[in-house]
């Protein structure tokens, strides 16, 4: 079996937008995960204004793999004005959607660990023995040890012990951030997980459905402008990739799953923070006609990952937009890659009679 990475890279260089076109080699990137710099005034300033008590969402109440109802409807997918052309985001379409339940958190260390501890599940990075890793993110020591990196992503690094439980490689630990995504996890892993959980992995339309929380052709979660009210609403990059990541909005890394505000369907970090694996198979051409939930190629190379992630900045990889898309070979698994689920039925919800009465509400 190959090594992950020589597949990651191939779908890498595959995604790669042409040299010049002023779009980075690929999919958001980088990240340093130290804190806002402290003892400078500056630094002092924005922690004041995009303190992580600033940017928070609601506390999330009960356990995090709580969803949320998504009423049957018809929305605008894609658009007719890409940023990115050469990944598909052209042309828009209008798309049905039947009624669904959706995560409303990125899937968190925490969650990730009951279903490793309930069944015993080894990752594909773990099996593989190693995965990416943003070189912002890594020690000197790891550092010392790799030889190899991207070509045209050379802050890519392939990490030897790289796996959820160690995202920065040995010597890193999740216990002071169980409540962030869980990292280098496969497409294989997160449908497993989903599975465990009673649920499955969303198809593309639904999570960008879910990411437009009800509003038509407009940029973001939230509406196009990226800092309303001079607040941030995502987890991104600020600053000079992949030199300098100021952690304006609060986080240079990931960030607990539950910041930021929710959007209008209680969703979470639908851009930002972590990329997130979806159902389908990735093609870049799409019918303009009308459909009724589509689910995406029958085969394909790659699948689709949606959001964008906290290395995302608007040079070079402008993909924390509802619309934007990238890929990956579904065994690849990275330090800005995670995932949610979807259900057709609640699996937390015992109660069926209350769930028939919201459909027949929300539905009508
Ligand atoms: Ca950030
Ligand atoms: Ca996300």
């Amino acid at each position: 079996m190959a090594a992950p990475w020589s597949l990651w890279l191939f779908a890498l260089f595959l995604s790669r937008p042409p040299l010049g076109s002023g779009e980075a080699a690929s999919g958001c990137h980088a990240a340093s995960r130290a804190a806002v710099a402290s003892g400078n005034p500056l630094a002092e300033n924005l922690r004041f204004r995009y303190s992580r008590e600033a940017n928070a969402g609601r506390p999330a109440h009960g356990p995090l793999q709580q969803m949320a109802f998504i009423s049957t409807g018809v929305f605008t997918m894609g658009t007719d004005e890409p940023a990115i052309p050469q990944d598909g985001e052209a042309p828009s379409r209008r798309v049905h959607i039947r009624h669904f339940y959706m995560d409303r958190y990125e899937v968190s260390n925490t969650e990730f660990e009951k279903f490793v501890t309930s069944t015993g599940y080894i990752t594909e990075a773990e099996r593989f023995g190693d995965s990416f890793v943003f070189e912002g993110l890594l020690s000197e020591t790891v550092k010392r040890d790799i030889h190899q990196a991207v070509a045209a992503a050379p802050w890519w690094l392939p990490v030897k012990g790289a796996n959820w439980k160690h995202p920065e490689g040995p010597g890193s630990e999740i216990h002071e951030r169980m409540d962030h995504p869980v990292l280098h996890v496969s497409w294989r892993d997160a449908v497993e997980f989903c599975a465990w959980a009673g649920k499955r992995l969303p198809t593309e339309a639904e999570w960008e459905y879910a990411c437009r929380g009800g509003r038509e052709n407009r940029l973001f979660p939230w509406g196009n402008n990226l800092h309303p009210n001079g607040k941030h609403y995502a987890n991104i990059w600020q600053g000079t990739f992949p030199s300098n990541d100021s952690g304006e909005d609060g986080y240079t890394g990931t960030a607990p799953v539950t910041s930021f505000p929710p959007n209008g369907y209680g969703m979470y970090n639908m851009v930002g923070n972590v990329w997130e694996w979806t159902e389908d198979w990735w093609t870049v051409h799409h019918s303009a006609e009308e459909t009724h939930n589509p689910k995406g190629p029958s085969l394909g190379e790659d699948r689709v990952k949606k959001g964008g992630s906290y290395m995302c900045h608007k040079s070079y990889c402008y993909r924390y937009r509802c619309a934007a898309r990238s890929q990956n070979t579904p065994d690849s698994s990275a330090s800005n890659l995670g995932f949610r689920c979807a259900a057709d039925s609640n699996p937390d919800d015992t109660s069926g009679e209350m769930r028939g009465h919201r459909e027949a509400v929300l539905d009508t």
